[in-house]
C-alpha cells in the first residue's frame, strides 16, 4: 500500500510513560512486517524536557516536543497517538480532529459522559473531511481473540448465552503503594472500572457484535487512604468492581475486574457458552483459543486447544511459520497496522469513538447501579 501522498506521513506520539512506550515499538516495527502506508516516526511529545528527549532518542523518534499544541500548526504531522492520562483526552482529541490530524486515543475514551459524547462529535464531524480517529483497545488485535470472534460470528457457538469475563491485577495489593493519578476520579474517571473493566466491556460487544442494554454493578474500595506527595489523601476510585451485563440479542454476561487480586498480575481470562459450542481464553496464554464444539456426540466433546499461530489466522501471516508464538506486544503492532489501513483506504476504523462512548455508556450504568446499591440500570439512561 502507498496511497497518493507526496510526502510519507508524519506521526506523533503523546505520552512516553507504559503506553507511548507500547505504542512507540508498535510504530517502529509495524512497516517492517506489514504493508503499510508510508509514514515518519516525527515527533514524541510529553512534558519534561530532558525525559522526553531521552525517550525519543531510545524509541526512535526523529525529534522531542513538550508542548502538545505546537503539533496543531505543524503541516508535516498527519497523525496523532494520544497516550496519555484520560483526562487528557477529550481536549487533545478534539483539537487535533479540528486541525484535521487523524487521532488514535488510548482506552478508555474518556473519564466522562460529557468528554465521551463531545469526542463523538468531533471525530463525527472530522470523518466528514476525510479524517479518522480510533480508540485503542488493543485486545481486539489478539488473533486468538480476532479467530474467537469469527467463530461466535460465523454461528460455531450456536446461539451465545452466557459470557464471563475476569481481569484481575494486583498492583495496589499492598497498602503502602503511593497514590497516583490513577487512584484520583479528577485524572483517571474511575478505578478497576474505567482502566480493566473497559476492555472487558468492549470485549463482550465486540465478541458478541452486541450491545449492553441494561447492567447491575458494585464497585470497592478496599484501601481507602494512600500516601500522596502531600501525605495521606483519600482514593477516591474503585479498587475492584462487578457487573452483570444484558445484551440485546439475550446473551447475559458476568464481568469481574480487580487490582487488589493477590498474585494475579494481569489476567485476563474471557469464557463463552452458546447453545452449540464453548470457547475459552486466557491472556497469559496468549496464542492459543479453547475451543468445544456442542454438535459432535457428547462422549467425544471437550474444550480443545486450538493454537493459533497458523499464517491463515487473524494478523499470523506477517509473522512467524506456524508454532512460533506471539506476545502482548504484537497487539499494538496489530492496532497501528489498522489504524494505517483505515487511513489509506478510507474505510472507518473500528473501535470508533462512537464504539468507545458505547463503553463508556455501560461504564455509567455501572456506576449509577453501584452507587444505587445494586439496582439495574438501563444502560444510555445517564
Ligand atoms: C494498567 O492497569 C493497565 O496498564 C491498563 O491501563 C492497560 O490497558 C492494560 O492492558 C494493562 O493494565
Amino acid at each position: 500500500m502507498s496511497g497518493n501522498r507526496s510526502r510519507p506521513l508524519g506521526v506523533a506520539t503523546i505520552g512516553y510513560a507504559f503506553m507511548g512506550k507500547a505504542h512507540s515499538q508498535a510504530w517502529r516495527n509495524v512497516a517492517s512486517y506489514f504493508d503499510v502506508p508510508a509514514f515518519e516516526r516525527t515527533v514524541l511529545v510529553g512534558r519534561d524536557a530532558d525525559a522526553v528527549a531521552e525517550a525519543a532518542a531510545r524509541y526512535g523518534w526523529a525529534e522531542s516536543a513538550t508542548d502538545w499544541r505546537s503539533l496543531l500548526s505543524r503541516d508535516d504531522i498527519d497523525i496523532v497517538d494520544i497516550c496519555t492520562p484520560g483526562w487528557l483526552h477529550a481536549e487533545m482529541a478534539i483539537a487535533f480532529l479540528e486541525a484535521g490530524k487523524h487521532v488514535l486515543v488510548e482506552k478508555p475514551l474518556a473519564n466522562s459522559m460529557t468528554e465521551s459524547a463531545a469526542m463523538v462529535a468531533a471525530a463525527e464531524a472530522a470523518a466528514a473531511r476525510g479524517v479518522r480517529s480510533m480508540v485503542g483497545f488493543n485486545y481486539r488485535r489478539v488473533p486468538a481473540l480476532a479467530l474467537a470472534r469469527d467463530l461466535i460470528g460465523q454461528g460455531r457457538v450456536g446461539t451465545v448465552r452466557q459470557v464471563r469475563v475476569s481481569y484481575l491485577q494486583d498492583w495496589l495489593a499492598d497498602e503502602t503503594a503511593p497514590m497516583t493519578w490513577r487512584l484520583r476520579k479528577e485524572t483517571a474517571g474511575s478505578g478497576a472500572l474505567g482502566d480493566i473493566a473497559s476492555h472487558a466491556i468492549d470485549q463482550v460487544q465486540f465478541l458478541l457484535g452486541d450491545t449492553v442494554t441494561d447492567v447491575s454493578g458494585r464497585l470497592h474500595t478496599f484501601v481507602p487512604t494512600r500516601n500522596g506527595p502531600d501525605g495521606p489523601e483519600p482514593v477516591t476510585v474503585d479498587d475492584a468492581a462487578w457487573a452483570t451485563l444484558s445484551l440485546a440479542g439475550g446473551a447475559v454476561a458476568s464481568v469481574e475486574v480487580s487490582r487488589v487480586a493477590l498474585g494475579r498480575k494481569n489476567a485476563l481470562t474471557i469464557e463463552v457458552y452458546g447453545s452449540e459450542g464453548s470457547l475459552a481464553f486466557d491472556l497469559e496464554r496468549l496464542n492459543e483459543l479453547m475451543v468445544l464444539d456442542g454438535t459432535v456426540p457428547v462422549e467425544r466433546q471437550g474444550l480443545s486447544r486450538v493454537l493459533v499461530t497458523e499464517p491463515g489466522h487473524p494478523y499470523l501471516d506477517a509473522w512467524w511459520p506456524q508454532g512460533h508464538t506471539i506476545g502482548w506486544e504484537h497487539t499494538f503492532t496489530h492496532q497501528i497496522r489498522d489504524f494505517l489501513t483505515a487511513i489509506d483506504t478510507g474505510v472507518a476504523p473500528s473501535p470508533s469513538f462512537a464504539e468507545g462512548l458505547a463503553v463508556q455508556r455501560v461504564l455509567a450504568a455501572i456506576q449509577e447501579s453501584a452507587a444505587a446499591k445494586s439496582s439495574i440500570v438501563t444502560v444510555g439512561s445517564i
